[in-house]
């Protein structure tokens, strides 16, 4: 890989700072609400002041799925660009519109969402329909995105264009795959929102195809999850063999299934849907094949990592088949945080498949199983995996320190959110098996021996969510600190360079005409025909739904 690393300006760490910023304060405003909803599901507190459980679970949802995940991703994205291929000035000037579009659109939707207007949750599934500004918020935070990409993908054509013939930084690569993934996946959602959505919610339409809003989300949905999921790729690909002294095993593995997941990512929605009818089993069978392939390149990493992390043991003089366990840093909270999100990424994947077959589906779809699933999953793998980033990411921007003492802490922090989420996300797997759904308050049911079996459950997610509260409480002690208060020093920005006998990544890698090709005629195959199916046999138009009712 392009082993040059170029220094950061004041300006660029700046932007990139910004973004942090946004991360750290949806995190607290995000995890209360999550505490909130476990304490209210746990039947033993009742919400004051006449706050709604769906508006909490709103928040909760979009605060942290979307708006926490997407300001993390795009302002590390671009300090990796920034480092890797550089950044012009006029480049600077473009990711701060970015980003102010992004956090208006924020504002206006979250507003929306604490005055009651909005009680949609992050899927804003139609009939349950939203202010026209909810959405309206929603699609300038993408239209940010998408100024971001724009920024990206020029920053590598530059780059190209400066460095003729030679292939590009692995990083800025992972990230160019992420955002065409991204592009591609958001049109989806763009139509969806501007179509349908926004003049269904402003009155110019009386109804609404829901199946087909579902289609278009759920298109989108499953890629949101891999755009969560890949930034976490490139820190394990190309950062942890640095910070535990290792090098990368294969830059070209690496791109490889950094492209498998671009194409495998996208023509996979129905696997969210296969209870839905209006969708031929056909192509409901068609997707679940596609979403296996995605395990391909996820076992692909896995066997990746435990090659470097192998390889590094041995140099470092481990013995026998797993003495190099014991030379990992298992201190450095730079490395332990992001290697928990991997094994936990284990039971989390292995949950994805059991969801992702058509028939076990039938018995965990809409069960608090699938809650389950997706904590270990995002707020564990993705979100362990960012946590381990700040703590080397946030004193580099500011020219500080991660200190011993704030190492500790953080070792402490990894702890304590494992175990939270351990206690958690089992129990919220386990009720899930026996019936319990996800997004109701069962509190309220009328009660009887399952109700109650579901509610001793509740308590266990009620204490597992307190103590991730604690955890969320000391992440952000420990970002002001590496922000504001830590000794003023370097840190580094670890980024690892390939082993020496490592044979050249081919250069068909880098044909993006042929991968974005290969994608589209993937995502056109796997969608057309369902999609002209969706909108020629749609039934009469659902009317809408407000929440509250009356509004
Ligand atoms: Fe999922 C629902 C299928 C991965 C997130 N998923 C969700 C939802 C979210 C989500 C948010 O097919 C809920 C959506 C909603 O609100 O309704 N998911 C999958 C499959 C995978 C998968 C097949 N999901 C993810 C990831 C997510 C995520 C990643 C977030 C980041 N998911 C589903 C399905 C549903 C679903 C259905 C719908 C359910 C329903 O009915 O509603 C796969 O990509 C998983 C592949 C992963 C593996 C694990 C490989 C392990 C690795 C770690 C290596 C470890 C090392 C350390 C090296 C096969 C790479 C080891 C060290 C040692 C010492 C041992």
């Amino acid at each position: 890989m392009g082993t040059e690393q170029l220094p950061l300006s004041r300006k660029e760490k700046k932007l990139y700072m910004s973004f942090m910023f946004v991360t750290y304060i949806s995190l607290f405003i995000g995890g209360l609400m999550g505490l909130l909803q476990t304490l209210v599901r746990s039947g033993k507190f009742t919400l004051p002041f006449g706050i709604d459980y769906y508006q909490v679970l709103t928040v909760h949802g979009v605060i942290l799925g979307l708006v926490l995940t997407t300001f993390f991703i795009i302002g590390f994205q671009f300090s990796l660009m920034g480092k890797t291929v550089g950044i012009t000035d006029k480049q600077i000037k473009a990711g701060w519109v970015s980003f102010w579009v992004m956090l208006t659109g924020t504002v206006i939707t979250a507003t929306m969402v604490l005055l009651g207007e909005g009680s949609v949750l992050y899927t804003f599934y139609a009939p349950l329909r939203a202010h026209p500004l909810f959405y309206i918020g929603l699609a300038l935070v993408i239209i940010g995105t998408w100024i971001a990409a724009v920024v990206n993908f020029r920053q590598l054509y530059l780059w190209k264009k400066e460095n003729k013939g030679k292939k590009s930084p692995l990083l800025a690569f992972m990230v160019t795959i992420n955002f065409i993934m991204w592009v591609i996946a958001t049109l989806g959602l763009a139509t969806s929102v501007l179509f349908h959505l926004i003049p269904w919610s402003l009155g110019y339409k009386a109804t609404i195809n829901v199946l087909l809003t579902r289609t278009l989300f759920w298109y989108f949905g499953h890629p949101l999850v891999y755009f969560w999921l890949l930034p976490a790729y490139m820190a394990w690909y190309a950062i942890i063999p640095k910070i535990i002294g290792g090098k990368i095993f294969s830059d070209g593995l690496a791109r490889l299934s950094f492209i498998l997941l671009l194409m495998f990512s996208i023509p996979v929605g129905f696997h969210h849907q296969l209870t839905e009818p209006g969708i031929d089993p056909v192509w409901k069978f068609v997707q679940v094949t596609l979403t296996m392939m995605v395990v391909v390149p996820t076992l692909m990493t896995a066997f990746s990592l435990f090659a470097t992390f192998e390889i590094t043991g041995r140099r470092k003089g481990a013995k026998g088949l797993f003495g190099w366990f014991k030379k990992l840093p298992w201190r450095d909270v730079r490395f332990l945080a992001p290697f928990i999100g991997m094994l936990l990424f284990i039971p989390g994947g292995v949950g994805g498949i059991i969801n992702a077959s058509h028939q076990i589906n039938s018995v965990v779809h809409n069960t608090i199983w699938v809650t389950g699933h997706f904590h270990l999953t995002v707020a564990t793998t993705v979100i362990l995996t960012f946590f381990g980033i700040t703590y080397w990411l946030v004193p580099h921007l500011t020219g500080r320190k991660l200190t011993p003492s704030l190492n500790r802490l953080g070792i402490i922090q990894t702890i304590i959110w494992t175990v939270g989420m351990l206690i958690m996300s089992t129990s919220m797997h386990i009720v899930g098996l026996l019936g319990a759904p996800r997004r109701s308050d069962f509190s309220t049911y009328a009660g009887g021996a399952q109700v109650d079996t579901w509610i001793s459950y509740q308590i266990a997610q009620a204490v597992g969510g307190t103590i991730l509260f604690i955890g969320i409480l000391l992440m952000v002690y420990i970002f002001i600190k590496l922000a504001f208060f830590a000794p003023k020093g370097e840190e580094e920005y670890p980024i690892a360079v390939e082993e020496d006998n490592a044979p050249p990544a081919p250069k068909i890698l880098e044909n993006w005409k042929l991968w974005i090709g290969i994608t589209i005629a993937l995502i056109l195959f796997a969608y057309t025909i369902p999609v002209i199916d969706i909108v020629q046999h749609a039934p009469p138009g659902a009317e809408p739904f407000d929440w509250p009712i009356g509004r």
